[in-house]
C-alpha cells in the first residue's frame, strides 16, 4: 500500500526510473502495450497520486452526496496490462466516496492474453466494492464492449473509464454534480497524461478544448477568449467543448439511452467520440469539460492490438495530447500554444496497410452521413476514397473499387473508391425522434472557431483553365509557399474551401500573401480578412487578392510550381475553376 511506501516508485506520481540492468527488458515489453510495462509494473497498484486541483476547486462544496446519486463505472478493455487494470481499479476504489460508487463493472473484449482463467474474478472478489467481470468470447470492440457494460449497469449515472486510468483526489464529486444540475450534461474530466515511459503524472491543461479537422480526426486546441468570458474568467467553472476525447466522461443512465447511446454499426475503435459529441450537440445536450475533476490516462503513441482485417498499426492521433502538455500545461498563455494540434501532426498522409483504415473510414462515414449534412462534404473531398501500400491483395481488406496507383519493390500503392458504411437508417431515423438540430446550427452557435467554415461558397480543387493544373498545398505548413501540380483528383493537399468570408482554406490554413508581388503563401486562417481575402468572379473566373488587387495566375517560368500574383489581364492563366461549385 502506498501509505507504507511513500517513497516507492512513481508515488506521488513521480517517474519511475528502471535499473540499467533491467533497461533491456523494458524495451523489449515496450511493443506489447505501447508503453514501458516494466514501469507500470513497477508502480504500486495503489499508488499515491497529488491533488492536482486548482486552487478555487479544493475549496468547492456540493450538494449531499445522497443527492448526486451512485455512479455505475464501466472499463472495457482488451489485451491491457494486468498493473494499469488494476491500478485503474484501485484508483476509483481508493478516491471516490464510497456513497457515491454503485459498482465496477470490467468488460473484458476477447483479450488474448493475461486474463485467461478466472484470475481476475478472484482478485476483484476481495475488493471493498462490487466489482463485475464480463467477457465477450468474440472481439467486439469498445463500442459495443461499452454498450453491453452499460447495459448491465445499476447506477444512475454511468461513468466511462479507459482501462490505463488514475483518478485524483476529488476527481467524481464535480463530474456528478453538473449532471445533477443538468441531467442532459455529458461531462468529462481533464484528462492528465501519464507518460507511457516513465509513469510520471503530467497534470493536462484546462486551456484546452476538443475539436476536430477537415479529416474527422479528433484535435485538443487552446479554449478561445469568448468561452473564457462566458465563464468570467473563473477557470474551474466547466468549459462547453465542442467535443469529447471519447474515453472519459459521465451521464445520466437514462440519459445515456433517450440520446441514442452509441451507435452498434461502429466496429472495434475510433470515431464513436465525434459521433456522440455532435448528437449531445446537436439534440439538445451540453458536453462539458469540468475543470476541477482530473483524471489520468495513459497517451500512446502507437495502437497496441490488431485491428480484425488487417495487421496495420496506426498512429494516435492522441500524441497529440502528449505535445500540448509539454507546451501548454500549467498557466502558458493561449498565444503559445495556439498551433499546437497542427504543427504536431504525427498522423501518416496515407492510412496503413490493413483494417485500421477500413475500421476508421466506416466509422468516420457513420458519423459524417447521419449527423454531418451537407458539412460531409468536407470529409469526402479531403478523404474521397484511400490511399494505402500493401504487398498483397488481402493487405487492404476494402470493399470498393480498388485501383493500383504506384507499384515500388513488391508494394503497391492502391486507391479505394470508399469503404463501405452500411445500414444508417436507425440513426437518422433517432435524429428525426429526437428532432436535432442541423450541423451548421452546432458549428454556429457551439463551434464558430471550427476549421470547417460555417458558411462556404465551394468546397473541391481550385483549377486553372490554361494548364488544368491544381493549386496543392504540397504538404507544406503555416508560413510556406503553395504550390501548383498537375490535379489528381485524390482530394487532400489539393482541396481548398472558398468560404462566405471570402478566404481560400484547406483545413486549418488559408491562401495569404503579405506583399503586393507575392508569393502566395499558406497561413493560420484568421477569419479576419486582411492577407487572407480574395474576390472570386464566377463570369471572369478571376481569382483576386483584394488588398494587393492582384490576380492569381500560373506559375511565372522563374517561379516553377508557385502560383503567380499580377496584374489582372484577363488571359487564361489567370482563369480558375472552383472544384464542385455549389453555390448558395
Ligand atoms: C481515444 C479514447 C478512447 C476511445 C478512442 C476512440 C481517451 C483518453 N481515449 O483513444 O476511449 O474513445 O479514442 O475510439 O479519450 N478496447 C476494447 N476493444 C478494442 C479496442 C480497445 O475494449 O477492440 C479498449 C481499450 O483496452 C481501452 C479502450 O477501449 O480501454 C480505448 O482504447 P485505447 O486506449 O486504445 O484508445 P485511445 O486512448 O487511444
Ligand atoms: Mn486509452
Amino acid at each position: 500500500m502506498s501509505a507504507l511506501a511513500p517513497d516507492g516508485p512513481g508515488e506521488m506520481g513521480r517517474a519511475v526510473v528502471v535499473p540499467s540492468e533491467r533497461k533491456k527488458e523494458a524495451k523489449d515489453a515496450f511493443k506489447i502495450n505501447q508503453f514501458n510495462l516494466v514501469a507500470s509494473d513497477m508502480v504500486s497498484v495503489n499508488r499515491s497520486l497529488k491533488d492536482v486541483r486548482m486552487a478555487a476547486c479544493r475549496s468547492k462544496t456540493y450538494d449531499p452526496l445522497e443527492v448526486l446519486g451512485r455512479t455505475s463505472v464501466i472499463v472495457v478493455f482488451h489485451n491491457e496490462a494486468w498493473s494499469t487494470l488494476l491500478r485503474t481499479v484501485h484508483s476509483i476504489i481508493n478516491r471516490s466516496p464510497r456513497q457515491l460508487l454503485e459498482e465496477i463493472i470490467l468488460v473484458d473484449d476477447a483479450s488474448e492474453r493475461d486474463f485467461l482463467g478466472k484470475k481476475l474474478e478472484d482478485y476483484v472478489a476481495k475488493l471493498p466494492v462490487p466489482v463485475f467481470v464480463l467477457r465477450a468470447r468474440k472481439r467486439t470492440g469498445l463500442i459495443r464492449a461499452r454498450l453491453r457494460g452499460a447495459d448491465k449497469a445499476k447506477g444512475k449515472i454511468l461513468t466511462f473509464l479507459d482501462s490505463h486510468c488514475e483518478c485524483t483526489p476529488g476527481w467524481l464529486e464535480p463530474l456528478l454534480y453538473e449532471i445533477h444540475k443538468d441531467r442532459s450534461a455529458v461531462v468529462c474530466p481533464i484528462i492528465d497524461v501519464i507518460n507511457d515511459d516513465t509513469f510520471e503524472y503530467i497534470t493536462g491543461s484546462d486551456m484546452t478544448w476538443g475539436g476536430f479537422n477537415w479529416k474527422l480526426n479528433f484535435r485538443w486546441y487552446p479554449v478561445p477568449q469568448r468561452e473564457l468570458e462566458r465563464r468570467k474568467g473563473d477557470r474551474s467553472l466547466p468549459l462547453r467543448s465542442p467535443t469529447m476525447a471519447g474515453g472519459l466522461f459521465s451521464i445520466n443512465r437514462e440519459y445515456f439511452y433517450e440520446i441514442g447511446s452509441y451507435d452498434p454499426g461502429m466496429d472495434i475503435w475510433g470515431a464513436e467520440n465525434l459521433e456522440m459529441s455532435f448528437r449531445v450537440w446537436m439534440c439538445g445536450g451540453t458536453l462539458l469539460i469540468v475543470t476541477c475533476s482530473h483524471v489520468g490516462h495513459v497517451f500512446r503513441k502507437a495502437t497496441p492490438y490488431t485491428f480484425p482485417g488487417g495487421t496495420g498499426r496506426i498512429i494516435n492521433r492522441n500524441n497529440a495530447r502528449l505535445a500540448e502538455v509539454w507546451m501548454c500545461g500549467g498557466q502558458v498563455l493561449i498565444a503559445t500554444c495556439s498551433r499546437v494540434g497542427h504543427v504536431f501532426r504525427k498522423v501518416s498522409p496515407y492510412t496503413w496497410p490493413g483494417g485500421v483504415a477500413r475500421i476508421l473510414n466506416h466509422n468516420t462515414r457513420r458519423t459524417a452521413e447521419v449527423w454531418m449534412d451537407e458539412y460531409r462534404d468536407f470529409f469526402y473531398k479531403f478523404n474521397p476514397g484511400q490511399a494505402l501500400w500493401g504487398k498483397k491483395d488481402g493487405d487492404i481488406g476494402v470493399v470498393g473499387e480498388v485501383e493500383v496507383f504506384e507499384e515500388r519493390k513488391g508494394w503497391r500503392m492502391r486507391g479505394i473508391k470508399q469503404t463501405e458504411v452500411g445500414d444508417v437508417s436507425e440513426r437518422k431515423a433517432l435524429r428525426e425522434r429526437l428532432k436535432c438540430k442541423s450541423f451548421h446550427w452546432y458549428l454556429e452557435n457551439i463551434y464558430p472557431e471550427s476549421q470547417m467554415p460555417v458558411d462556404y461558397v465551394s468546397v473541391g480543387e481550385v483549377r486553372n483553365k490554361q494548364s488544368n493544373q491544381c493549386v496543392d498545398t504540397m504538404g507544406r505548413k503555416t508560413g510556406e509557399k503553395i504550390g501548383m501540380v498537375p490535379c489528381h483528383g485524390m482530394g487532400g493537399n489539393q482541396v481548398f474551401s472558398y468560404t462566405k468570408k471570402k478566404s481560400f482554406q484547406t483545413d486549418d490554413l488559408c491562401l495569404d500573401v503579405s506583399s503586393v508581388r507575392g508569393p502566395v503563401k499558406l497561413f493560420q486562417c484568421h477569419g479576419l480578412g486582411g492577407n487572407q481575402k480574395w474576390q472570386y468572379d464566377k463570369q471572369t473566373l478571376t481569382i483576386q487578392h483584394v488588398n494587393s488587387k492582384q490576380c492569381l495566375g500560373t506559375p511565372s517560368p522563374t517561379a516553377r510550381d508557385t502560383p503567380s500574383l499580377g496584374a489582372c489581364d484577363g488571359s487564361l492563366s489567370q482563369q480558375w475553376l472552383l472544384g464542385n461549385i455549389d453555390w448558395k
